[in-house]
């Protein structure tokens, strides 16, 4: 008989604890971060909001450009154990919104250099586990998307692809979607923060890069 795999991740506490404009407005880091990228109006907001399952710990918008710097929340977890037996661990982990780019038209320069807010938190910020690139499942990873790619390649960051708003696509064609995006970028995990749907493998994921829980 198999048992439904349980929940992975209870979030036992979510809050905000700083935002910044510049780099040395930021709080040095305490505990582990994961980065949430992505063109604006993706769902970078949204998607944070549905993985804590709180419906207003971010502000989100219809209106693009609505994150503007860099907002850190800090969640307390509870991970259960991956024995039958075993004692679920508690763990802190920080979940790091940056600003979305592609909002205002930027001058060829500041395309080179992604801004000097996010590309600088990318590169110095120690702690710094992994970046979840958000794009369109309908769109996929767009010019601006590859370029993040090939950057964080570059300084040596992991990436996660996450293709969101999963429930705009009918749901027989969303496996076909998901799979044609897979052929070019790995890991890629689909994601609704309409429905919740793909949230537990994109904790499992995250808590894995994260060195949270068992
Ligand atoms: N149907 C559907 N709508 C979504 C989903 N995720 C986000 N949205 C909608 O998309 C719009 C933008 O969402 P946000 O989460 O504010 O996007 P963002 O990437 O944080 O945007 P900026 O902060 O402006 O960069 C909002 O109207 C959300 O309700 C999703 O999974 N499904
Ligand atoms: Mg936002």
């Amino acid at each position: 008989m198999s048992t439904p795999k349980s929940s992975p991740v209870e979030v036992l506490e979510a809050r905000f604890v700083a935002g910044a404009t510049t780099l040395p407005q930021l709080p040095p880091p305490v505990f582990a971060e994961i980065a949430f990228a992505g063109r604006s109006n993706v769902g970078k907001s949204s998607l944070i909001n549905a993985l804590t399952e709180r419906k207003k710990l971010v502000r989100t918008s219809s209106t693009p450009g609505c994150t503007r710097g860099i907002n850190i929340f800090r969640l307390r977890l509870r991970v259960p154990s991956a024995e039958p037996e075993g004692a679920p661990t508690e763990g802190e982990l920080d979940l790091v919104d940056l600003p979305g780019f592609g909002f205002a038209r930027r001058s060829k320069g500041e395309r080179k250099s992604w801004g000097p807010l996010i590309e600088g938190f990318l590169r110095e910020r120690p702690g710094l586990r992994a970046v979840v690139l958000i794009v369109d499942v309908r769109r996929g990873p767009e010019e601006d998307d590859l370029e993040l790619l090939e950057f964080l390649a570059h300084i040596g960051r992991p990436a996660v692809l996450v293709a969101t708003k999963l429930d705009k696509v009918p749901k027989n064609q969303r496996k076909l979607a998901l799979e044609a995006l897979s052929r070019e970028h790995r890991p890629l995990y689909g994601f609704s923060a309409e429905t919740g749907e793909g949230r537990d493998a994109l904790w499992r994921a995250l808590l894995k890069r994260a060195h949270v829980g068992a």
